[in-house]
């Protein structure tokens, strides 16, 4: 059934039938009483919508997660099934694939994402840290999204891949065509993908071996080619991964702690007290904010799941926001504590495909907040701060600040 052609009126008669659209601005705008509404309405339910199931308890989204052979990626972690329709772009080799061929690309992007190469990286991430905090310090006032969330990012990591400097506005832009096209085929789909061409071409032209330089991470995967772990025509591509996942996702994983530490003064006040906080603080912030939302899978073969018969070939939306902020699973989970036990959050996914970059995006997030805790007495919200508005990606578009040195 795909979801143009079946009336809301029919599907499964097991599971509660929910009208809400999660794609849609009112949604992005409040999500919490929403997830509330398809947590309490059961541990499966069916969104009418879009004819998918969706899962927005802690447990089911686990369960789905650690569960590959039957809620598999390799029809695309988006709306769209791609065993019947074209993607909207060559798929992923790591993220919209399935064991076996994923166990091979997830390792080369393991290894290139290493806790050894974090250590290589460590020192130059933390001076631009540094050197950013010192450029806010001299502005007083500022965008706390542009001129941190993404400024920082973007000092690091094209470097760290290896990009040439030209081109680089493409970077965030792509990304949020990649984050939006997971989603189902509204306007805010079908707008980026119409407007995506100079943006792929740019990103598809820099996953060459020739456009990387040296010693980046775009160059050790070409070099995984050569070792013969995978083939010279899948190294591009997997360079394209990093370029898809690996910015826009810290742009708002550092928004998200920024924004909640302004927001939270005396969580603000705790960190600055004790700067070993700092990663914890960020994971914490990835956990509160989820800024990855949701992600589909799809069903291999017919599934009971906890007490719900699913078909094969259904689309199974998870809620990682709603599922880490489930009561069942967290103690006042609307509350942003630095303090807490974040593992197990699944804001980073879980399983198989859980987060290969995450070790980038901690370095970034506790390296940042650290140079932040240690110079910055108070941050303040001092403007209206304005939602960015994506299919996946939760996060701002502007946060208007101004902060006050130690
Ligand atoms: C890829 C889930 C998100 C962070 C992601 C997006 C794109 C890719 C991987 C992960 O293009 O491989």
């Amino acid at each position: 059934m795909t979801a143009s052609g079946t009336p809301a009126s029919t599907g499964p008669a097991s599971v509660p039938h929910l009208d809400v659209d999660p794609f849609d601005m009112a949604f992005f705008a409040d999500p919490y009483p929403t997830h509330q509404r398809l947590r309490e309405a059961g541990p499966v339910v069916y969104l009418d919508r879009w004819n998918v199931y969706g899962v927005a308890r802690y447990a089911e989204v686990h369960a789905v997660l650690n569960d590959p052979a039957t809620f598999c990626s390799s029809r695309g972690v988006g709306l769209s099934d791609f065993k019947k329709e074209t993607p909207w772009r060559p798929p992923s080799l790591i993220l919209e694939a399935d064991p076996p061929a994923h166990t091979r690309t997830r390792a080369v992007l393991s290894k290139v994402l290493s806790p050894t190469v974090m250590k290589q990286v460590r020192d130059r991430f933390a001076a631009a840290a540094e050197e950013r905090v010192d450029a806010l310090l001299d502005q007083r006032s500022f965008d706390a999204i542009t001129d941190l969330a993404e400024a920082y990012p973007l000092s690091i990591f094209p470097d760290a891949l290896g990009l040439k400097p030209e081109g680089r506005e493409h970077l965030i832009p792509y990304a949020s065509v990649v984050f939006n096209a997971f989603g189902p085929p509204n306007e805010l789909r079908q707008q980026a993908i119409a407007r995506s061409s100079p943006h792929q071409a740019y990103v598809a032209e820099q996953c060459q071996r020739d456009n990387l330089a040296p010693g980046g991470f775009g160059a050790c995967i070409h070099a995984q080619a050569d070792a013969g772990a995978i083939t010279a025509t899948e190294a591009p591509l997997l360079v394209r991964s990093l370029l898809s996942a690996g910015l826009d996702t810290t742009v708002n994983g550092i928004g998200a702690a920024v924004y909640c530490l302004a927001r939270f003064p005396e969580q603000w006040q705790r960190l600055r007290d004790d700067l070993t906080l700092a990663r914890n603080a960020f994971e914490e912030a990835v956990r509160f904010e989820s800024p990855v939302q949701t992600f589909f899978r799809t069903t291999t073969r017919e599934v009971e799941l906890s007490g719900a018969t699913i078909g094969e070939g259904e689309k199974v939306l998870m809620f990682l926001a709603a599922a880490n902020r489930d009561p069942r699973r967290w103690d006042q989970p609307d509350s942003y504590d630095i303090t807490r036990r974040t593992s197990g959050h699944v804001g980073f996914g879980s399983g198989i495909h859980m987060c290969v970059g995450q070790l980038v995006a901690r370095l970034e997030g506790e390296v940042m907040l650290t140079a932040l805790a240690r110079r910055i007495a108070r941050i303040e919200i001092t403007g209206e701060p304005k939602r960015r508005f994506n299919n996946t990606l939760r996060g701002l578009d502007s946060l208007p600040v101004t902060i006050t040195p130690a």
